[in-house]
């Protein structure tokens, strides 16, 4: 039975009237849609290119107004199809040209793109696809060993509401039966479109947030939100027509889209590359191609960016800026950024609920290395506040701690999650990061750790409680707490301390990663250390809370005890 899927805009806490009547006021929400900035880009530089990248069908190279005429045209033909303005059509796409395609075909629509990470399985597309009550799923072929198409065909089968999947494949035999190709959805680009005057103050798209909890929430972001954060992003990063930007982390993370990103770049009317892979080799060789200008990495990839200038023979001196960020770099790492690959660093520390800062161009070297900037917006408001105080009093100028923020571009609440936005949000508004971080005096932010139930492995965010929960689905698993142990490329990585079922013969660690990954989630998730123990290491002195337990583990885990080896499998399959 179908039953007709609830609007878009319930579950989302809107800005209130006079908060957002400020914002206004400011100049910072502009009235400005989606539609409305392709369709800037399009009158201000039409012939210019937009993106450059190799897709299904081969390379491709187009100009604003041709990515334009294929959005409209795909856009045509998705409506054929039956989506509709206001429906949630999940995103699953590597880096491909298709990417901007469909993403403005959706806006064009009025319908609201849901965005899923390439890492993602069927797991979490069904889990975002039965959250946000998704009609479609877009998504590829079979890519990096993996058939998404025949992973989106299973969801479909499994939710509701997803009536169609459809697949950026060359050809119809290139794809299971039952999928629609893109190709078959171009029309002749259609006149006025639904999107074309959506309702600046809607949502107009559902971003992941790495999640605390059992799984990752969605968040809801308007148009005058983000695109404010697009602009001031495109502004602060002196981004122009001449900007060749280099996507080398994936398309649908917030830092990619918008920091100044791939957006940012449609905005100054630049060119976009949409780098296959992350990898040195690969990347190296389309700065040098492409003249690339800006390229934004996490850290670890910035250390193996760094290691491999050593033996390349690209020209990379088009490269002006890297930008670093998703998780703290090391100021050592910082340090040799800017003599090893010729460009300036810029620190960037953002998320996907709103609030990004960046250091800035004129900055002293001394910020740009020790420092992750200061926010966008003179109406982001920060507060430090002493963690664990149940009055969240601020603490001294220049002491740790609990970042919350407020501001124009940062979300009120995740999207039909009101118990998780009780804890997640204060009574008045301000979003608690999880983060704990310092200001220096002019302001820049320091990050020095985290309050939240979170890793950060090289830049891709694991909730603890969502990798326990798969581990505890296995039948010969009674307990499972998964914690962060510090790693020299990573930042962090994870470890699982398993306990088995007494009186049957214990999992094997590679079996139970074995197990996690084959329930279709992301290999990052993947743990990469599987201890199997008769009792948590640390809970003698009686753990209240997973919170405690954790902690105290991951102290735990991070003295290793002499002649111990945590998992002798661990090589065995590497998780990502
Ligand atoms: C970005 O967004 P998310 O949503 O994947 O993750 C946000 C979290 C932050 O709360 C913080 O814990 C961590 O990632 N983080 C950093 C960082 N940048 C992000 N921690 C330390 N130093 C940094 N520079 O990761 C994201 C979104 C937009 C732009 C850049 C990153």
């Amino acid at each position: 039975m179908t039953t007709t899927a609830r609007p878009a805009e319930e579950g989302v806490v809107p800005y209130p009237p006079e908060v957002a009547e400020r914002y206004r006021a400011a100049g910072y929400w502009t009235g400005q849609t989606f539609a409305g900035l392709l369709d800037a880009a399009v009158a201000a530089h039409g012939t210019r290119t937009a993106v450059v990248g190799t897709g299904p069908s081969g390379p491709q190279r187009w100009t604003y107004d041709e990515l334009d005429a294929r959005a409209r045209g795909l856009a045509a033909g998705l409506g054929e199809l039956g989506v509709a303005p206001g429906d949630r059509v999940v995103v699953w796409l590597p880096n491909v040209p298709e990417y901007l395609e469909v993403v403005f075909a959706l806006f064009r629509l009025g319908a609201l793109p849901v965005f899923a990470l390439p890492a993602h399985r069927a797991s979490e597309i069904r889990y975002f696809a039965e959250h946000a009550e998704a009609t479609a799923i877009v998504t590829v072929g079979r890519r990096d060993r993996f058939d998404h198409a025949a992973a989106a065909l299973e969801v479909a089968g499994a939710v509701d509401a997803v009536r169609h999947v459809v697949v950026a494949a060359p050809s119809a035999g290139d794809v299971p039966s039952g999928v629609v190709t893109l190709g078959s959805l171009r029309r002749t680009p259609a006149g006025a479109l639904p999107g074309d005057d959506a309702d600046p103050s809607s949502i107009a798209f559902l971003q992941l947030s790495g999640g605390t909890t059992g799984l990752p929430k969605l968040i809801p972001r308007t148009h005058d939100d983000y695109l404010y954060s697009v602009r001031a992003s495109a502004e602060i990063c002196g981004l122009g027509p001449d900007t060749v930007y280099l996507a080398a982390l994936p398309a649908a993370h917030n830092f990619t889209m918008s920091s100044p990103g791939l957006l940012g770049v449609v905005h100054a009317g630049g060119t976009s590359v949409l780098a296959p892979s992350p990898d040195a080799d690969t990347c190296f060789g389309l700065i040098e191609a492409e003249g690339v200008t800006l390229a934004a990495v996490v850290p670890p990839l910035a250390a193996a960016w760094v290691q491999a200038t050593s033996s390349t023979s690209r020209d990379l001196s088009s490269l002006q800026e890297l930008q670093v960020g998703g998780a703290k770099c090391a100021a050592e790492l910082a340090r040799k950024i800017g003599p090893v690959l010729g460009a300036r660093l810029q620190q960037v520390f953002g998320m996907a609920e709103g609030l990004v800062n960046y250091t800035r161009a004129d900055d002293p070297d001394d910020i740009v290395v020790e420092t992750q900037g200061r926010p966008i917006s003179p109406d982001d408001e920060i507060r430090v506040v002493v963690p664990d105080d149940p009055e969240e009093r601020d603490v001294a100028p220049g002491e740790v701690g609990a970042l919350l923020t407020r501001g124009p571009y940062t979300i009120r609440g995740y999207y039909r999650a009101e118990e998780h936005n009780a804890t997640a949000f204060t009574a008045d508004g301000f979003y608690r990061t999880g983060d704990l971080v310092r200001l220096d005096p002019a302001g820049n932010i320091i990050v020095s750790g985290r309050v939240k139930e979170q890793i950060n492995r090289g830049g891709e965010k694991i909730a603890a409680e969502e990798v326990e929960n798969h581990l505890l689905a296995h039948p010969d698993v009674v307990d499972a707490a998964i914690v962060g142990v510090p790693d020299d490329f990573l930042g962090e990585r994870t470890h699982a301390y398993v306990i088995p079922v007494p009186g049957r013969e214990p999992p094997r660690p590679a079996a139970l990663r074995r197990f996690v990954r084959d329930r279709g989630v992301a290999a990052y998730k993947v743990p990469d250390t599987v201890e199997v123990v008769d009792a948590f290491p640390a809970t003698g002195v009686g753990k209240t809370s997973r919170r405690a337990l954790r902690a105290a583990l991951a102290d735990h885990a991070r003295r290793p005890t002499p002649g111990q080896h945590p998992d002798p499998d661990a090589d065995e399959e590497s998780p990502s």
